[in-house]
């Protein structure tokens, strides 16, 4: 008698830490810091997923480098040690190479062609591939325009860029591009500040914000606006896991992420202007109109090399390119 009123005691107990319990946490990483363009579309889905679901979803910020560089990311989404990530397009190649179709050089005259193509049809296309490497494509945020930096000099035509030590990301699109421009290209994860004042390397290439966060300009001297590749972030969740959630939940979800990036690429789109005039002001020579043709013109074939020649890949660049001339 007294073991069976135990009994219901205890269930009466485990009731409500029962349903507490329920809570769906997800760890979501981010290589950057607080106040770069992940971090801010991170932070912008935690407050809105944890409010509308009325705490049902608790989203822990990994960030900082803290689970390794975005590669190391990637790979721990797959493992679903890892839920969900904000993560540069560049490392995905490795894992996807129809990733790269993002950023080929010059495809997107500005932000609202960019916008266009990766929220239409195209851009759909592209997150449905990711599916078959284990990734649900949840939206597109955005890193931005790529400048190049360096800390030997000016940077005016392509013939400039010639032999320069530069650090592109972990990408075989990115190391062809700018073995074509006639660098010398590294790929390394992020960060790479102490790289640059080491002199391990000479150069490096990213959007404003990033060389404003990271306060490059302490360790480039020599900006040039060569707006070479549009890049974005793409805004996954490890696939089995987020089709074992309800449908509810999903739904709710990647509506939380397609709103947050929806402002993120507003605040990054607001502040160009001022991370550029922050950027002269603490004393980097910036070349605002470099000869870009003499660029393009280097990597006009480049859709013929081994990076794009995949089928899928191809294909899927054939429509890109389509839509961002529309
Ligand atoms: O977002 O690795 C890179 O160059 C990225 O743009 C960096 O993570 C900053």
């Amino acid at each position: 008698m007294i073991a069976r009123l135990l009994t219901v005691l205890m269930l009466a107990l485990w009731l409500p830490a029962g349903s507490l319990w329920a809570k769906t946490t997800i760890k979501l990483g981010v290589v950057t810091k607080p106040g770069s363009a992940q971090n801010i579309c991170a932070e912008k889905f935690k407050d809105l997923l944890e409010s509308r679901s009325q705490g049902d979803y608790e989203v822990t910020i990994f960030h900082s480098a803290s689970l390794g560089t975005e590669t190391e990311i990637l790979e721990q989404i797959q493992l679903n040690s890892v839920q969900m990530g904000i993560i540069t397009d560049g490392p995905f190649d490795v894992f996807l190479p129809e990733a790269r179709v993002i950023s080929y050089p010059f495809l997107f005259p500005d932000a609202r062609a960019a916008d266009k193509v990766l929220d239409g049809p195209e851009g759909q296309e592209l997150l449905q591939h990711l599916e078959k490497v284990g990734m649900k494509g949840l939206a597109f945020s955005e890193n931005g325009f790529r400048n190049l930096t360096n800390s030997k000099r000016p940077v005016h035509t392509v013939a400039d860029v010639a032999g320069l030590k530069i650090r592109v990301m972990e990408s075989q699109f990115h190391k062809e591009l700018w073995r074509l421009l006639g660098a010398n290209p590294t790929p390394m994860g992020w960060p790479i500040y102490t790289e640059l004042q080491q002199g391990t390397i000479d150069a490096q290439e990213n959007p404003l914000s990033v060389i404003w966060t990271y306060k490059l300009f302490e360790v480039q001297k020599y900006l040039s606006l060569t707006g070479h590749v549009y890049s974005s972030h793409i805004d996954v969740a490890n696939l089995k896991w987020f089709q074992s959630l309800p449908e509810s939940g999903q739904k709710l979800l990647q509506q939380c992420m397609v709103d947050a990036a929806r402002e993120q690429r507003a605040w990054n789109r607001t502040n160009e202007a001022n991370f550029l005039a922050n950027l002269k002001e603490a004393g980097m020579v910036v070349e605002e109109h470099p000869d870009l043709q003499s660029f393009r013109d280097k990597v006009s074939r480049i859709q013929d090399t081994d990076v794009f020649k995949g089928k899928e890949t191809q294909e899927l660049l054939q429509k890109f390119l389509r839509a961002a001339r529309e």
